[in-house]
C-alpha cells in the first residue's frame, strides 16, 4: 500500500487587539463600553493588589507571593466569560482571576499570609482554592465537569495552569479523560514563557501548546494573552461550546510574566532585560487603556480617579486582613479531608498539646 497522509492539523491564532489598536474588528467580541470599562477597572484593581502584595511580603506581613503582573488579560478575560453556574479552578498565580470573580481581597492576602482561612472559599463563589501543587487542579476540573455532564447541568469548568504544568502527567490524564468523555472543560494555559527558570523551549518540543489538544481529540487554539478581548472571545466561545455538550477546548494564552516567578526568585538570573522590555511594550493594561482613549471614553481625570479608587480598596483590604483575629493552629488540619485520617489527627493532637504547654509556660 502506498504511503499516504492520514492526519493533518492546523492551529488557529486569535488576536483582536495589538499594541497599536484593534487588529481585526471582525473578531471583536460583543461587549458594551460599560463592560469594557469594567474589565479595565478589574485589571487596574488587580495590579494595585499585586503591587501591595509585593510590599507586604517585603515587610514580612505575608509569605512568599506569586505575582500575576503581565497576565491580567488572561485572568480577567477568562473569568469575565464565566456564566453563573460555571466553576473556576485556579493554579497559584490567579489573584487577578479571584479579583475578577469578586472574591474578597483581604482573604487573598490572608492566603498569602499563610492563613488557612484564606483558602476557605465562601459558598457564593464557584471556585476552588489556590492549587500550589503544579497541575493537580486539572484533574479536579475535569472530574467536576464530568459530574456536571452526568447531572445534565448546562455549565462548565475553566481551569488555569501554566506552560510548565503541561509537562505533568496530570495534564495529560486530564486532557485524555476530557477528550474521551467530552467533559465540559475549558483548559486555559497561561503560557508565560517560563516555569520558574525553565524556558518554554525546554518544556516541550511542540511548536505550540495549543496543538497538544489535537492528540486528545479536541480543539486547541492560541490567542494573544496580552489582549483581553482575544482571551474573552476564546473563553466565551469555549465555555458555551462546553456547556452545550460539545466537549472541551484548550486555549493557549501567549503571554509573559513581567515579575519574578515568586518573591523567592530572581528572574534576572535567567532572563535578559531586553526581553523583559520588549514584553513591557505589550502590557495588557496599557493596551486596553489606549483602546479606551481611542474610543474617547477615557481621560486622565478618570484614570486618576480609578487609581485612587483601586488603592483605597486595596488599603481597606489590608486593614481587614490585619484586623483578622489570629488564626487557630487547628485550621492547618481542618480543610483537607471530610473525615480526618489518623496520621493527621495525631499531628493535630501533638500540636494542640505543644501549644497548650507553651501557653501554660507563658502564663507561669
Ligand atoms: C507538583 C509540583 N512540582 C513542583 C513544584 C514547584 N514549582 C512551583 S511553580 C513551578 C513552575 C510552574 O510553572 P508553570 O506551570 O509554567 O506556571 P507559572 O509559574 O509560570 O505560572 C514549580 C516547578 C510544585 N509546586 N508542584
Amino acid at each position: 500500500m502506498p504511503e499516504k497522509t492520514i492526519a493533518e492539523f492546523s492551529v488557529k491564532y486569535v488576536q483582536v487587539m495589538d499594541e497599536k489598536g484593534i487588529a481585526d474588528a471582525k473578531l471583536m467580541p460583543r461587549l458594551s463600553d460599560k463592560q469594557i470599562i469594567e474589565m479595565y477597572r478589574l485589571m487596574v484593581l488587580a495590579k494595585a493588589f499585586d503591587d501591595k502584595a509585593l510590599k507586604l511580603q517585603r515587610q514580612g506581613k505575608i509569605g512568599t507571593y506569586a505575582s500575576h503582573r503581565g497576565q491580567e488579560a488572561c485572568q480577567i478575560g477568562g473569568v469575565y466569560a464565566l456564566g453563573k453556574n460555571d466553576w473556576l479552578f485556579p493554579a497559584f498565580r490567579e489573584n487577578a482571576a479571584f479579583i475578577a470573580l469578586g472574591f474578597p481581597m483581604h482573604l487573598l492576602y490572608a492566603y498569602w499570609g499563610g492563613d488557612e482561612r484564606g483558602a476557605k472559599i465562601p459558598k457564593e463563589f464557584n471556585a476552588l482554592p489556590t492549587s500550589i501543587p503544579v497541575g493537580t487542579q486539572l484533574l479536579h476540573a475535569v472530574g467536576t465537569a464530568w459530574a456536571m455532564k452526568l447531572k445534565k447541568k448546562k455549565s462548565a469548568t475553566i481551569v488555569f495552569f501554566g506552560d510548565g504544568a503541561t509537562s505533568e502527567g496530570d495534564f495529560h490524564e486530564a486532557m485524555n479523560f476530557a477528550g474521551v468523555f467530552k467533559t465540559p472543560t475549558v483548559f486555559l494555559c497561561q503560557n508565560n514563557q517560563y516555569a520558574i527558570s525553565v524556558p518554554r523551549s525546554q518544556q516541550t518540543a511542540a511548536e505550540t501548546i495549543a496543538q497538544k489538544a489535537i492528540a486528545y481529540g479536541f480543539e486547541g487554539i492560541q490567542v494573544d494573552g496580552n489582549d483581553v478581548f482575544s482571551v474573552y472571545r476564546a473563553a466565551s466561545e469555549a465555555l458555551k461550546k462546553a456547556s452545550m455538550g460539545n466537549g472541551p477546548t484548550l486555549i493557549e494564552c501567549f503571554t509573559y510574566r513581567l515579575s519574578d516567578h515568586t518573591t523567592a526568585d530572581d528572574a534576572k538570573r535567567y532572563r535578559t532585560e531586553k526581553e523583559v522590555l520588549e514584553w513591557k511594550k505589550k502590557d495588557p493594561i496599557e493596551r486596553l487603556r489606549k483602546h479606551l482613549e481611542g474610543k474617547k471614553i477615557w481621560s486622565s481625570r478618570k484614570e486618576k480617579e480609578l487609581i485612587d479608587w483601586a488603592n483605597e480598596k486595596v488599603e481597606k483590604a489590608v486593614k481587614e486582613f490585619e484586623a483578622m483575629p489570629a488564626p487557630v493552629p487547628d485550621d492547618m488540619f481542618q480543610y483537607l479531608f471530610a473525615a480526618m485520617p489518623r496520621r493527621l489527627r495525631e499531628q493535630r493532637d501533638y500540636l494542640e498539646k505543644y501549644v497548650n504547654e507553651l501557653r501554660r509556660e507563658k502564663n507561669g
